[in-house]
């Protein structure tokens, strides 16, 4: 029997991680399993780059725990595992000339076995952050376009060729934004540069190897292996803190800054006007190869999404968002939503309807939802055995803040899909993981993760978010 609801039949729903945040067991076994460095080995090999000390070798394990993983995604209901593949973990030293890491390849392909064999549909990212460390040492990493864009291109290729014949979800990769800006221009994220001239250059390089990659997977593979391939953006709605004409503009100005600055080249052919009349000659200028190079080369609009701010058009020194000012404040004084555990992060569910309008309607492309979770205030705090013995009987963190955020959030999912007939593909929200700047600290997760033992809990929220797909996906 054919149950039609709101949401279509393939409908992908889960979870979603990112290689370093999940596989590390400890420096040995990262060692023993023959992976090179990435950027942020280094990073956290510095002091106080990140808040409590952790690093990235000793995360949750995922590398020696994927079955586990897989079987506990899998008894939760989820269809679909997004992960992203580590680049050194393939490559160690990264380059188009070096060395294969066999251990790598087996790794990923057992991973992709043990998701198919349990039903889930694997959706992966080929880039979330981990730059094999000997490529920045070598020519600067993302700085250089010719040689990066080269190296990244055999890499995807490699792995289109490894795994091509049973992945057919492909990221090219995992919010540029966050690599070019935080990485390049705050020096909060590896490699830590601080620069207001190298984020313009490492975005527009990242435009490049993106669409390289993308390309040759859709005119070289996609005939034969069928899969489809696009990137990934963050960005959050942006809500003018009043109807005044330059708050309207502060607002849309903060948007081409966030995700304009990326989708705008892929979907409409140039960069937005207000980054050109910013940035002036700090932002590259496409060639005609280039833009040829990058039109069409995103199949579907992937989005990750957080929370919604308020745009004040009073000048900021904050170029990065467009010399706009940022906020949760309303003009009557009250927040447009609860805080979390992390300053930058409130939950605005109607934000999200808005975004999800927004990208339909401006880049009209089918929308894959790759990313969307909410931090607890204070829930780090708080020892598993303390987080479960206060709230239950049963081993099951309480979660009640975030299954109230996954509610709102899918809720209006389900309205921009039903109500307003935006294009939704795919769902994925957290488990507990390596927080990257933030160590630890804050959970994300809808999977609660012992980092002494490793042990895994879903919390209430994991399985109200499951149910929620389990009753909104057509059968
Ligand atoms: C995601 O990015 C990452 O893709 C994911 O790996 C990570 O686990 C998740 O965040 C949760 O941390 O501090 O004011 O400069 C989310 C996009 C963009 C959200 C940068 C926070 C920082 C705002 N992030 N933003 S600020």
């Amino acid at each position: 029997m054919t149950i039609t609801t709101a949401l279509p039949r393939d409908f992908l729903y889960g979870f979603a991680t990112a290689a370093a945040q999940i596989e590390g067991g400890g420096a040995e076994s990262e060692k023993e399993s023959g992976r090179g460095d990435s950027i942020w080995d280094e990073f956290c090999d510095q002091p106080d780059k990140i808040r409590d000390g952790s690093h990235v070798k000793k995360t949750c394990n995922h590398l020696a725990m994927y079955k586990e993983d897989v079987a506990m995604m899998k008894s939760l209901g989820a269809n679909a595992y997004r992960f992203s593949i580590s680049w050194p973990r393939l490559i160690p030293l990264g380059g188009k000339d070096d060395p294969v890491n066999q251990k790598g390849v087996d790794f990923y392909n057992d991973l992709i076995d043990e998701c198919l064999k349990n039903g889930l549909v694997p959706f992966v990212t080929l880039y979330h952050w981990d730059l094999p460390l000997e490529l920045s040492k070598r020519y600067g990493g993302w700085l250089d376009k010719e040689k990066i864009v080269e190296d990244y291109r055999h890499y995807a290729k490699m792995c289109f060729d490894l795994f091509g014949d049973r992945v057919k979800h492909w990221l090219t990769f995992n919010e540029p934004w966050c690599t070019a800006v935080l990485g390049h221009g705050v020096g909060q994220f590896a490699p830590g540069h601080v620069s207001n001239t190298e984020p313009w250059i490492v975005g527009h390089n990242l435009l490049i190897a993106h669409a390289s990659a993308a390309k040759l997977y859709i005119e070289k593979y996609k005939s034969t292996q069928g899969g489809m391939i696009g990137i990934t953006l963050n960005g959050d709605w942006t809500e003018p803190y009043d109807d005044s004409p330059e708050n309207i503009e502060a607002a849309q100005r903060k948007m081409d800054f966030a995700l304009g600055w990326f989708a705008d080249p892929i979907y409409l052919g140039k960069y937005p006007q207000s980054m050109i009349d910013i940035l002036g000659d700090r932002l590259p200028e496409f060639t005609k190869v280039e833009l040829a190079l990058l039109k069409d080369s995103s199949e579907f609009y992937g989005c990750n999404t957080y929370t919604t701010n308020t745009i004040k058009a009073k000048e900021s020194d904050d170029e990065f968002a467009g010399f706009t000012t940022m906020g949760f404040e309303k003009p009557d004084g009250s927040m447009i939503g609860p805080p979390s555990q992390l300053g930058w992060l409130r939950d605005v569910p109607w934000g999200f309807r808005k975004l999800l309008n927004y990208i339909h309607q401006r880049y009209k492309k089918p929308i894959y939802m790759t990313e969307n979770g909410w931090s607890i205030k204070g829930e780090s705090l708080l020892s598993v055995d303390d987080a479960i013995r206060r709230y239950h009987a049963v081993r099951v963190p309480n979660d009640e803040g975030r299954v109230k955020y996954y509610q709102g959030y899918t809720q209006a999912l389900k309205d921009a899909v039903e109500k307003d007939g935006v294009d939704v593909r795919s769902y994925f929200g957290f488990m507990d993981n390596f927080e990257w700047a933030s160590g630890l600290i804050p959970r994300f997760g809808s999977v609660y993760v012992n980092y002494e033992t490793f042990e895994r809990t879903p919390k209430d929220s994991a399985r109200t978010l499951m149910k929620f797909f389990k009753d909104n996906v057509s059968r």
